[in-house]
């Protein structure tokens, strides 16, 4: 009889989510056999959602790359044969040491959210390109334009603790689903409801949230700036604001009182697509609910007005003096919170020459322009890990048009092979969060999670930052820091000096697998003011703003593309088009196994019966959505849940399982937001078509 060694392994789920989850791995003979939530857990609360429940089936997929490989077909045909990690290495290195020769910025990192921890996406991958010289990459595709209307307001991505939420007597989830895409933190809301809170959901499609509000009010994408200025209309003249608050922790309420007074709802409404009534309602009943919460979430920064929308929204806590009680105010990240040192982490001090090659930045929202464009150095070289921007890059026919280039010399480290793995030069298999160790902070919550390797790497697949290690030493870098250990670089994360005093407790991340940061309970960040701001206030009246030559009051910014902003564009494709997440779907991740894409069936397009009609659709069709950048294909789905005008593809699917090789990117723009430099992935015209079967 053989004896079964079994253990459990304290892990955290590595995904972009604000959930941050803790997790158990139960281990039998170095293999892992099941995953569960961390029952002691606050917020993950022994429960894990409907995709990283079943991550087994996503590190043992028979679809993994297990050892390293070089391109033998034409770029983006996706053919390969196995080499050895030697023969990787040496070619990796010494391609990077002669583009490096001429100008080290033509090397271009690639990474975004595949992992979120502090070792395996951002320390010794920094670290190497930091010392490599290479180009920067500004990761703007997800929340920038929001981090930066937020920091414009409240001066910090810091907020109210969403635990709170339960004492809250209205929420207002505005620009987000938390049903799909903050489970964990859903719970709590839900829990308001239970003790008598109103729940309000912002959101232009009725979602799975949505439909289980007491209130959802549907405007049109991209116009939340004209709601939120309307709203603070509402609230000054009938005078329900805190005048007390107002007067000690904000600043330039007089200019606000002036700019918002020709914003009344009757003004919004035709902005919005809302009628002015349900406007009125809605700010009477926030300026007189306390406590009242705003979850606001990142859907509504994907529009051109992005940041504006977040920044307007976030003045209305310090209109009200709702910040007052922990159960009140707003939240949109609480990353801001985590002493996190990232010097320690990154080292930018590596970097060789600032004055022969000053740092350059590449925008990743616009990696298509990058690789396409003329620039000086061009990009020789990219490195991709964390990412597959083939698939999530907007405007992806240019994205595809540059992996093309024969010239780029491209390396990819995946878990699988991607749409982007399709134009990698060398293909190198990477690790799961159960093979390598890591350490978490949290956007959504207020613990750092632990994350110790439950089994071993699989078949030849090593982990980033083993990666970049070893390229260290191909490439002859002898620095120290670039061979610390993976314990090492964790043990550095949260060690910044001048805010141990938030600091995590240390022992208890180690032993438990999870810490809270060691702020007051209840934790109320602004109820004496006391913003990040450089005022110290809620700042209404932003200088920094003023200095960006940006608007430094609240305003209206319409979006890019609308029937009110661009009315020639619109005659031609009257229908705003979203593509946000699927449930079963991470981004494009989980998106190739089995199970997720059988629970998703097939990429859809819905469509609201009046929209439907007019074009003559029925349910189940083909579609061909498009605008002049591209066109994809979806099946019809007719259905109320979009509202007139707004057709909504849940996303994000892999361009080779979708039957035509396109997914929503095809028609996306590579456009900026007003402030972040982030993609506007939900301001988008298109007009749809059936095609015919066969
Ligand atoms: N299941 C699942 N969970 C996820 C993800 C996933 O892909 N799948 N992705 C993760 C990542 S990276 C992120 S950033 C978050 C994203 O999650 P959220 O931050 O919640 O953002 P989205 O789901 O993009 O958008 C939320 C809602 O905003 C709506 N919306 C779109 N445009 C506007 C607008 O102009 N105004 C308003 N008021 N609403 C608008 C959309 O219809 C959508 O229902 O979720 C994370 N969690
Ligand atoms: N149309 C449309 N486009 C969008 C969005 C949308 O809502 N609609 N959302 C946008 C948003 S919010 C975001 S955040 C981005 C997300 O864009 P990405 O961050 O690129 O997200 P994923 O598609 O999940 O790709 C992550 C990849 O990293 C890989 N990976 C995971 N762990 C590791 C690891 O340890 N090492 C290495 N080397 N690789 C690993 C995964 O296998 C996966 O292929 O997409 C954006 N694009
Ligand atoms: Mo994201």
């Amino acid at each position: 009889m053989s004896v079964v060694e079994t253990s459990i392994v304290k892990a955290a789920c590595p995904h972009d989510c604000p959930d941050t989850c803790a997790m158990e791995i139960t281990v039998e003979s170095g293999r892992a056999v099941k995953i569960r939530g961390a029952a002691d857990h606050p917020f993950t609360n022994g429960a894990l959602c409907t995709k990283v429940a079943h991550y087994l089936e996503r590190t043992y997929s028979d679809q993994r790359l297990l050892h390293p490989m070089k391109r033998v077909g034409r770029k983006g045909e996706g053919r390969f044969e196995r080499i050895s990690w030697d023969e990787a290495l040496a070619t990796i290195s010494e391609r990077f040491k002669a583009i490096a020769a001429d100008d080290p910025r033509a090397i271009l990192p690639y990474n975004y959210g595949g992992t979120l921890g502090f070792v395996q996406g951002a320390s010794m991958d920094m670290r190497f390109f930091n010392r490599l010289g290479a180009s920067r990459l500004d990761q703007t595709i997800c929340a920038a334009a929001g981090a930066a209307g937020w920091k414009a307001s409240v001066g910090a991505s810091i907020g109210m603790d969403p635990e709170a939420i339960v004492d809250a007597r209205l929420i207002i989830i505005w620009g987000g689903n938390p049903v799909v895409s903050n489970l964990h933190g859903w719970r709590f809301m839900q829990e308001a409801k239970r003790r008598g809170a109103r729940l309000v959901c912002i959101d232009p499609w009725r979602t799975q949230t949505a439909e289980k509000c007491d209130l959802h009010l549907a405007p049109m994408p991209g116009t939340d700036t004209a709601l939120a200025l309307a709203m603070m209309q509402v609230l000054i003249e009938a005078d329900l604001v805190d005048h007390d608050y107002i007067a000690r922790h904000t600043l330039g309420f007089a200019q606000l009182a002036e700019r918002v007074k020709a914003c009344s709802p009757e003004w919004a409404a035709p902005l919005t697509g809302l009628p002015a009534d349900a406007i009125r309602a809605l700010a009477l009943d926030y300026g007189n609910t306390r406590p009242s919460a705003i979850r606001l979430n990142y859907g509504l920064n994907r529009c051109h007005g992005g940041g504006m929308a977040v920044r307007n929204i976030a003045c209305l806590p310090a209109l009200t003096g709702a910040w007052r009680h922990p159960a009140g105010g707003a939240l949109l990240s609480t990353s801001g919170n985590f002493p996190v040192d990232q010097h320690a982490l990154e080292r930018p001090d590596l970097y060789p020459d600032p004055q022969r090659h000053p740092p350059r930045h590449i925008n990743m929202s616009q990696i298509g322009e990058a690789l396409l464009d003329e620039r000086d150095p061009p990009v020789k070289g990219i490195y991709v890990y964390n990412s597959n921007p083939v698939a999530i890059a907007p405007d992806s026919n240019r994205v595809r048009a540059g992996f093309m280039r024969e010239d780029l010399f491209c390396v990819v480290h995946e878990l699988f092979q991607t749409d982007t793995a399709d134009y990698a030069d060398i293909l190198l298999p990477a690790t799961t969060q159960l093979e390598h160790r890591d350490v978490h902070k949290a956007y959504g919550h207020l613990y750092a999670v632990d994350n110790q390797p439950a089994i071993a790497p699989l078949g030849e697949a090593k982990s980033n930052s083993e990666v970049f290690r070893l390229l260290s030493r191909a490439m002859g870098f002898t620095d120290a820091a670039l061979a610390d250990s993976d314990d090492a670089i964790a043990a550095v994360a949260f060690a910044r000096r001048d805010t141990r005093a938030l600091g995590l407790d240390t022992a208890a991340l180690a032993e438990r697998g999870w810490a809270r940061l060691n702020l007051p309970r209840p934790f109320a960040p602004f109820a004496a003011g006391g913003f990040p701001t450089p005022s110290g206030k809620c700042e209404f009246f932003s200088e920094s703003l003023a200095a960006a030559g940006l608007d430094p009051l609240p305003a209206w910014v319409p979006p890019l593309e609308s029937p009110v902003s661009s009315p020639e564009l619109a005659a031609r494709y009257p229908l705003a088009f979203l593509s946000p997440p699927a449930r079963n779907f991470l981004n494009t991740s989980f998106a190739n196994l089995p199970r997720f894409l059988k629970q998703e069936g097939g990429p859809t397009l819905e469509i609201n019966p009046l929209d439907a009609a007019g074009r003559g659709l029925v349910e189940g069709q083909r579609l061909r959505i498009f605008n002049d950048r591209g066109a994809f294909h979806a099946r019809a789905v007719i259905t109320e849940r979009a509202r007139p005008g707004v057709v909504v593809s849940p996303s994000i699917w892999w361009q080779k399982l979708s039957g035509d090789g396109a997914n929503a990117n095809a028609v996306t723009s590579s456009a900026l937001t007003d402030m972040g430099g982030g993609p506007v992935i939900y301001d988008c015209l298109v007009e749809i078509q059936a095609v015919s079967e066969g």
